[in-house]
């Protein structure tokens, strides 16, 4: 029988292995994330999954069907900073609740069933995300493991620390067809369902992102005698820049655009800031509009670089196209929804999630569950048990009724 107390007493469960005293913080391959790996394991288990962890640091269960390819389910397991305990966890959490559903009444589908618990999926360690789902889609370029976190340690001795074989990549990578399709659980992160008193929604698309670095070099000298007219202050320089990204942002009302973290070098109250370094955020719907607004970007930050005589340096670090999800899904999801009383509401995500990534495989599929005040990546986020009711209710008929297509 579903429990819906049992999925949110499993959420704060993992919510205590945070590197954040008073909050949730939990990276890829940190202890915190091995913590939560280990009650996932057991969860899944007791589900009556074969469970392990994968060369990647993947929780991946597995509930065998009468025939091979699988319906793979999931979220991630890590955290932004001063997180929220449901972004992520909820599908994971969810999807083991279904799968104890069908165990209890030992019932099996035509299909198998994988649900996943992806690593590593926000990328706050490493300067790039869905790790995990990359490596399941084959789409992880071995390279990547040489990215060093703030500490300088790759991602490939991450893994090595973390007791795993950064040569088993491969073997991370499902064969085409071996995945029917990909369905994921994952509150809304936004206003939408809450507005229209929904429980739930289906996603339409996932919005494509662009993130890049911006380093800008001045010079660094002493905050009481530099003259205002000979300073190459590179604080200033960026600042102009953020609101310059800020007004990009707000010329379309599909674009949304973030500069969600700064630090400043050497950092002292009495040197004019000789080096800044900030992120770039960009989403929206379409990839051209991404694509034109990243062009404006770089253009403004290069001429308010050249006018302020500060060196500047650009990196993108990631981008994703949009991802659709299939009409095919969305349909079956939606019949679930309706059988479950409520109307069914369509939406695009803002939000990134793995789905992006495992569109290389398969077809995706996402089932919003309501947040509250669509607040999220912030301690308050929050959702009512009887909503995550009806989001595992809705996710377990999804399942139970789940057809390939013809
Ligand atoms: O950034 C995102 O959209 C997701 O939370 N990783
Ligand atoms: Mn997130
Ligand atoms: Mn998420």
């Amino acid at each position: 029988m579903l429990s819906a107390e049992r999925i949110m007493q499993r959420c704060d469960a993992l919510a205590r292995h945070s590197e954040l005293p008073g909050g949730l913080t939990r990276v890829f391959l940190s202890r915190e994330n091995r913590a939560a790996n280990e009650l996932v394991l057991g969860w899944m288990r007791e589900a009556g999954m074969q469970a392990s962890v994968d060369a990647i640091g993947n929780v991946v269960g597995r509930y065998e069907g009468q025939q091979q390819p699988c319906l793979m389910l999931g979220s991630h397991l890590d955290t932004v900073r001063d997180a929220g305990r449901y972004d992520g966890m909820l599908g994971v959490v969810s999807a083991i609740e279904c799968v104890a559903a069908l165990h209890e009444r030992r019932k099996r589908l035509p299909f198998a069933i994988e649900v996943v618990g992806f690593g590593d999926e926000e990328g706050v360690r490493f300067a790039t995300t869905m790790l995990g789902s990359r490596a399941i889609a084959g789409a992880l370029d071995p390279a990547v493991l040489k990215t060093t976190d703030a500490a300088g340690v790759s991602i490939e001795e991450a893994l090595r620390a973390f007791g795993l074989d950064p040569a088993g990549m491969r073997d991370v990578a499902r064969k085409k067809g071996s995945v029917a399709a990909y369905a994921e659980l994952h509150i809304e992160q936004g206003p939408v369902l809450e507005a229209e008193g929904l429980p739930v929604g289906v996603v339409t698309a996932i919005n494509g992102f662009s993130r890049l670095r911006v380093t800008l070099q001045g010079e660094a000298g002493h905050a009481g005698t530099v003259p205002m007219n000979l300073r190459r202050d590179a604080l200033a320089a960026a600042a102009e820049c953020v609101l310059a990204i800020e007004r990009i942002a707000r010329a379309d009302v599909d674009l949304v655009g973030t500069v969600g973290r700064i630090e400043a070098r050497p950092g002292a109250i009495n040197v004019i800031p000789g080096e800044v370094q900030f992120t770039i955020d960009f989403r929206a719907p379409r990839d051209e509009l991404r694509m034109q607004a990243v062009g404006s970007a770089r253009a403004e930050v290069e001429a308010i670089a050249e006018k302020r005589h500060v060196g500047c340096r650009i990196e993108m670090l990631q981008e994703l196209g949009v991802a659709a999800c299939a009409p095919w899904l969305m349909s079956q999801l939606a019949r679930a929804v309706a059988a479950e009383g409520f109307p069914v509401r369509k939406l695009p995500s803002g939000a990134g999630h793995d789905g992006m990534a495992l569109k290389n495989i398969a077809d995706i599929a996402m089932l919003f569950v309501r947040c509250k005040g669509g607040i999220s990546h912030n301690p308050a986020e929050s959702i009512t048990e009887a909503d995550a009711a009806v989001g595992a209710r809705t996710l377990l008929r999804f399942i139970e009724n789940f057809e390939l297509p013809a």
